[in-house]
């Protein structure tokens, strides 16, 4: 497409440019990728939930035929590399015991790795970690987060004593005390948000080429963040200097928060190509990844509100044990405290709020972000808690919240925990959606159903998330210890056409088309001279990678900064060379051009060509025409939006069908409305998956039931309703694109939007709540342990 057959690129559905390779198998993923000389690795792995480790015999193994190496816990200790993964994000009194990349003497989940062998093959890799004697003295195990905090639950970690690794609050616990003892309404829920594994279509994997005669390391990870884990494993596991390891991310096949980490796994295989001095690849097992990898959500909250006779809102309040499993993870601080508390009132001015969490070790894998990270389960406890008090106070839900909404003259907004949301129209967005479903038509279908015995239910969510988190300096306050600003090169090449380096590292979101979309309006270049590079160290800026939807407002911002930059060169070149000074030049379509003589003009892709040459620049101009540019935002952007669910539930059966799923979302400017339809897909599929299907569980021993697709139920195609999509357009007043994230804003809206619906559904059985995953058989039990086992 031609920048000369339409205005601007940016707000233009056009095709994903990237789609093409994943959809016909040509991508590369990091198990596709050959070295000379390659040998592979397999980790083996504590069975146990927690036990001490009594004796490991590995002579069988390496006895075996083509067994490289096998090394267990004690050597990587012996080696005096740093070996210690710790958290990035360090709140006041936090307790942090060490997470070794392979256990000495105590396993402390099941999963937790043990020891490693390299093979010739990845068969014979395995084989020989079966043969490794692990005698182990099996002991009882932390599970559940509250169950963690009693008195006499196991200890974790010998040196946190009551398993608890932060008690944080937020609020005024005392002036919320107060609203509740003058409101007139109040309703309170006791919810479980479940432990919920992030299913990627890839399970992760890593090939690590450690090259002894220049003690370089290259490493192809399954990562979100390639610069974030340069840096994790250059101080925190392996300790050589960060210049001389290369991370790339090649095709990942989705992240969704879940490879943001440094596990303990590509620090093992990087150790054992330094060991070796031979390139070492390992891939994950679908059972491997489900144990080992990061799980999310895993709440357990006792939540209230309280509201006044009129419906007004006066108080909110929530106790909530969040799951920390064994070790804390990167950002698994940061996501049951800012990213869940500080969202707590959603789109309501409420006057009072107040909540408390408890951070427990339990004897579970690690918890930490996964797509919404902390905004689902806030969204879903106060969205839950206004239909709650709603039918309390015997309001319709569309009214309460119509009442209680922040107006969109009173942005920016305070919303008394912490957070200044920055634009906002919810009652448009709430409109939108009801004229989507038509309301009205479905509450009354609703009651001539009834009167058949049959059960619709309607769930509406009004959500707000925080994405693009920054600016650095606050992240300081938090206890971040990295800076959340973003990055990019813009780069002429000497023909005219364009290569982008950002340092965002995109898996599915479409970064190549919005990015390009992006410098094709700042430039004034035509999209197919625009290319794209993210994910290697080597060739990228610095940058930090993708979480929070923060690539488009912050990444695409600083996109949008360095092309800025090559703008303003490139004017004082076009100057010169018009012989005028460089305020007299005008920049449009990528012409410069001298108001009021159209003749004299020169486009920007020839003076590109001129800046590498180099003949005719200004004098004290340095040759080449790129810019680098560091974005670091003004706030977080906060999205919003309606979704409404419409199900049917059979109460002889407890199944649950969603016959309409409405989503309505503002995420300010759209850069492509088709990636961001796609988003919103991805996010709601996943929501729903949440909501009627999948959940982990593990045993009182900390025994992971449900370790493969047979007993997690990821949603297939055709369990997920059509999808009706539309948009409100809110800009974010302080980007230059007035572009919010999108790519969060479809999981956290959609798992209260199905759980109102179907406890909408079943009011006349009195049921109140059901935790998720709705299956058939909570959905039944709800019905029957209320009244509705009698009729
Ligand atoms: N975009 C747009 N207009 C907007 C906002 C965004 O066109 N107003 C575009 C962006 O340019 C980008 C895409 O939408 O191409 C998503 O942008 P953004 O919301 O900024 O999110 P990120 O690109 O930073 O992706 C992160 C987000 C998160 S946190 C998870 S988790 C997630 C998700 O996106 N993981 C995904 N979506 C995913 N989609 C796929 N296919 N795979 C994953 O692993």
């Amino acid at each position: 497409m031609s920048t000369d057959e339409r205005e601007s690129l940016v707000g233009s559905p056009i095709e994903r440019r990237e789609d093409m390779s994943l959809l016909t198998g040509s991508g590369e993923y990091t198990n596709d990728i050959d070295r000379r000389n390659l040998t592979h690795a397999a980790i083996l792995r504590s069975p146990h939930g927690r036990a001490r480790i009594e004796d490991i015999d590995t002579a069988t193994a390496e006895a075996m035929d083509s067994v490289h190496a096998v090394y267990t816990g004690q050597d990587v200790a012996d080696s005096d590399i740093p070996n210690n993964i710790q958290t990035g994000w360090k709140l006041p009194e936090l307790e942090e015991p060490p997470q070794r990349i392979m256990a000495t003497d105590t396993v402390r989940y099941q999963g937790e790795p043990v020891a490693v062998v390299v093979g010739d093959t990845p068969a014979q890799a395995v084989d020989a970690a079966t043969a490794i004697d692990v005698t182990y003295e099996q002991l009882p195990a932390a599970v559940g987060p509250s169950e963690a905090a009693d008195d006499d639950a196991p200890v974790v970690h010998d040196e946190v004593d009551d398993n608890l690794a932060f008690d944080w609050e937020i609020g005024d616990e005392a002036s919320t005390a107060e609203a509740f003892e003058s409101a007139e309404y109040t309703a309170s829920i006791d919810l479980t948000q479940q432990r919920i594994v992030p299913s990627a279509m890839e399970p992760r994997a890593s090939l690590a080429d450690y090259d002894s005669a220049t003690g370089e390391l290259t490493l192809w990870l399954t990562t979100q963040n390639p610069h974030l884990h340069r840096t994790l494993l250059a101080t925190q596991t392996l300790g050589i200097p960060e210049s001389k390891i290369r991370v790339i991310a090649p095709e990942v096949g989705g992240g969704f928060g879940n490879k943001i980490y440094h596990y303990p796994d590509e620090a093992i295989v990087s150790w054992c190509s330094m060991q070796l001095d031979r390139p070492v690849k390992w891939q994950a097992t679908r059972s491997e990844d489900n144990h080992a990898a990061c799980h999310s959500r895993a709440h357990e909250t006792q939540g209230e509100i309280a509201l006044a006779e009129d419906g007004t809102i006066v108080g909110i309040r929530a106790d909530t044990y969040a799951d920390m499993g064994a070790y804390l993870q990167f950002f698994a601080p940061a996501v049951p405290t800012f990213m869940y508390g500080c969202l707590f009132p959603g789109q309501y001015g409420i006057p009072n709020v107040h909540c408390r969490v408890r951070g427990t070790f339990t004897n579970t894998a690690p918890v930490d972000a996964y797509r919404g990270a902390g905004r689902p389960e806030a969204t879903f406890l106060v969205e839950r808690l206004v239909d709650l008090g709603a039918r309390e106070a015997g309001m319709d839900p569309v009214e309460l919240r119509r009442q209680n909404y922040i107006q969109p003259e009173e942005f920016p907004f305070d919303n008394g925990v912490g957070l200044t949301y920055d634009s906002g129209d919810y009652e448009h967005s709430l409109d939108t959606a009801l004229e989507k479903v038509d309301y009205e038509e479905l509450r009354e279908r609703q009651a001539e159903l009834r009167e058949e015995g049959r059960y619709l239910g309607i769930g509406i969510v009004g959500y707000v998330e925080a994405c693009g988190i920054g600016p650095s300096r606050t992240a300081d306050e938090l206890g971040s210890t990295i800076g959340l600003w973003e990055s990019s090169v813009v780069r002429f090449n000497s023909s005219g056409t364009v290569t982008a380096f950002c340092g965002t590292s995109g898996h599915g979101q479409g970064h190549e088309t919005t990015f390009a979309q992006i410098v094709s309006d700042e430039l004034g270049v035509d999209y197919e001279d625009i290319e794209i590079v993210e994910g290697d160290t080597d060739q990228t800026p610095e940058g930090r990678g993708y979480y929070g939807s923060r690539s488009g407002p912050v990444g695409g911002s600083a996109v949008v900064s360095s092309s800025r930059k090559v703008v303003e060169k490139a004017r004082q070149i076009a100057a010169h060379q018009l012989e005028v000074t460089p305020k007299d030049v005008e920049f449009e379509d990528g012409t410069f051009s001298i108001a009021g003589a159209p003749s004299r003009a020169v486009g920007i892709q020839e003076i590109a060509r001129e800046a590498y040459t180099g003949f005719n620049l200004p004098d004290g101009m340095e040759p080449g025409l790129e810019a680098t540019a560091f974005y670091d935002p003004e706030n977080y952007t906060y999205p919003f939006g309606t979704h409404v669910a419409v199900v049917e539930v059979d109460p002889e059966s407890g199944e649950v069908d969603v016959q309409r799923y409405v989503a309505v979302d503002d995420v300010g400017t759209q850069i492509n409305p088709r990636v961001v339809e796609g988003q919103v897909h991805g996010g709601v599929a996943q929501g729903i998956g949440q909501a009627l299907y999948e959940g982990a569980e593990y045993d009182e021993t900390g025994n992971l039931r449900t370790d493969s697709f047979e007993n997690y139920a990821v949603p297939a195609a055709d369990q997920i309703p059509t999808i009706e999509t539309d948009s409100t357009v809110t800009p974010c007043p302080h980007n230059p694109l007035g572009v919010k994230g999108v790519g969060e804003a479809g999981a956290i809206a959609s798992p209260p939007a199905v759980v109102n619906a179907v406890v909408d559904a079943l009011e006349p059985f009195g049921v109140s709540h059901i935790d998720m995953p709705l299956t058939p058989e909570a959905v039944w039990t709800a019905i029957h342990e209320s009244n509705g086992g009698d009729d």
